[in-house]
C-alpha cells in the first residue's frame, strides 16, 4: 500500500471510531454463561481508556489489562483483529468490543449486577442521550489537552506517564513530541478547535451541574453517562487554567467522587483570551448569585 493510501485507511478507521454513529455496537451475538476470559486494551492518561477502566471496575469484572505505548498503539489494535485503532477496547472469550459506547452496551450485557443503564425506557434514553454528550465532552477535553501539551511538554508528559514504569516514562519523554503532533492530527486539535471546545466549555460546565441537581448524574448507583463525563470533569481540573472555573461548584465533588484518581497538572499555559468565556460566565454568575442574595434579603 502507498504512503497516501495507507494514511488515508488509517484516517478512516480513526474517524470511524471518533465518531459516534460509527462506533460499532457489536452487543447482538449470543454469549452463554458468565463470559471467563476479559482483556481490557488501553495506554494510560487517556480520559476514554480511563472511563472504559472505572466501569470494569464498577462491575466487578475480573480482566487482564493489556498496556500499550499510545502511537504504536494504532497499529497493534489493527493488527490484533479491531475494527479501528481506538482504545479502550475488550476481548470478552474472543469478542472484540471498541469504544467507551460499545463497551457500557457490552458489560450491560453480559453483566446483570450492577446496571449502567436503567432498566425503564424513558430513564435508559436519558442516560443514553447524556453518555453521548458526555462523549463530545470527552473529545474537546482531549482537544484542550493537546492545544495545553503542544505549548508545554510537562503537560503531556505527567498525564501520559503518570502510571508508568520509568523505562516506559523515558520512551515517552523522549517520543512525546512526536505523539502530540500525530495526536494532534488525528485528533484535529487544532488551536480553533481548541478555542472553539473552550467557547462552548461554560454551557457545557452549567449542563453538568444541571444534571447532577435533577439526578441524572451523581445518583447512588451511578450509571454509563457519569463514567463518561465525570472522568472529562476530572481531567479539566488537572488544568490550573480550568480548575478555577469549577472549584467550588456541585461538579468538584462529583468529579472526585466518581473519578477520583485521574493523575496529572497541566499548568497556565492556555492563551488567556480562550479563557474569556468562562471568566465572562463566572462574572455573569456572580452578580446573579448576589442579585438572588439581596432579593432573599
Ligand atoms: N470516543 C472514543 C475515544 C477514542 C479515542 O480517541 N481513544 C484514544 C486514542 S485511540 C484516546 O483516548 N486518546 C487519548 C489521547 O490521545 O490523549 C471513545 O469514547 O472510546
Amino acid at each position: 500500500m502507498d504512503r497516501s493510501r495507507a494514511a488515508a485507511a488509517l484516517d478512516f478507521t480513526y474517524r470511524q471510531y471518533q465518531d459516534t454513529d460509527g462506533i460499532s455496537l457489536a452487543v447482538n451475538e449470543e454469549v452463554v454463561g458468565l463470559p471467563a476470559k476479559v482483556k481490557f486494551y488501553m495506554f494510560p492518561g487517556s480520559n476514554s481508556v480511563y472511563t472504559g477502566r472505572l466501569m470494569l471496575d464498577y462491575k466487578g469484572i475480573d480482566y487482564k489489562t493489556v498496556t500499550l505505548m499510545p502511537g504504536p498503539h494504532a497499529f497493534i489494535m489493527l493488527g490484533l483483529g479491531f475494527d479501528t485503532m481506538g482504545v479502550p477496547a475488550v476481548k470478552i472469550d474472543g469478542r472484540r468490543v471498541q469504544g467507551t459506547r460499545a463497551i457500557s452496551r457490552a458489560l450491560d450485557e453480559l453483566w446483570l449486577d450492577r446496571p449502567l443503564f436503567p432498566a425503564e425506557p424513558a430513564q435508559r434514553k436519558a442516560v443514553e442521550d447524556a453518555e453521548r454528550w458526555g462523549e463530545e465532552l470527552q473529545n474537546a477535553t482531549r482537544r484542550i489537552f493537546y492545544c495545553a501539551s503542544r505549548r508545554d511538554k510537562a503537560a503531556f508528559k505527567s498525564v501520559m506517564t503518570a502510571d508508568r514504569t520509568p523505562p516506559m516514562r523515558a520512551v515517552l519523554k523522549v517520543a512525546a513530541p512526536l505523539i502530540v503532533r500525530l495526536a494532534t492530527g488525528a485528533h484535529r486539535a487544532t488551536d480553533a478547535a481548541g478555542m472553539d471546545d473552550l467557547a462552548m466549555l461554560p454551557a457545557r460546565l452549567d449542563q453538568i451541574d444541571a444534571w447532577i441537581a435533577e439526578g441524572l448524574l451523581g445518583g447512588e448507583e451511578l450509571n454509563a453517562a457519569d463514567f463518561q463525563i465525570a472522568v472529562n470533569v476530572s481531567a479539566l481540573m488537572m488544568s490550573e487554567d480550568i480548575a478555577p472555573f469549577i472549584a467550588g461548584r456541585p461538579m468538584e465533588a462529583y468529579a472526585q467522587r466518581v473519578a477520583p484518581d485521574y493523575k496529572g497538572h497541566l499548568g497556565k499555559v492556555l492563551p488567556s483570551g480562550w479563557l474569556q468565556p468562562l471568566r465572562d460566565d463566572a462574572a455573569a454568575r456572580a452578580s446573579a448569585g448576589a442579585r438572588a442574595a439581596v432579593t432573599a434579603v
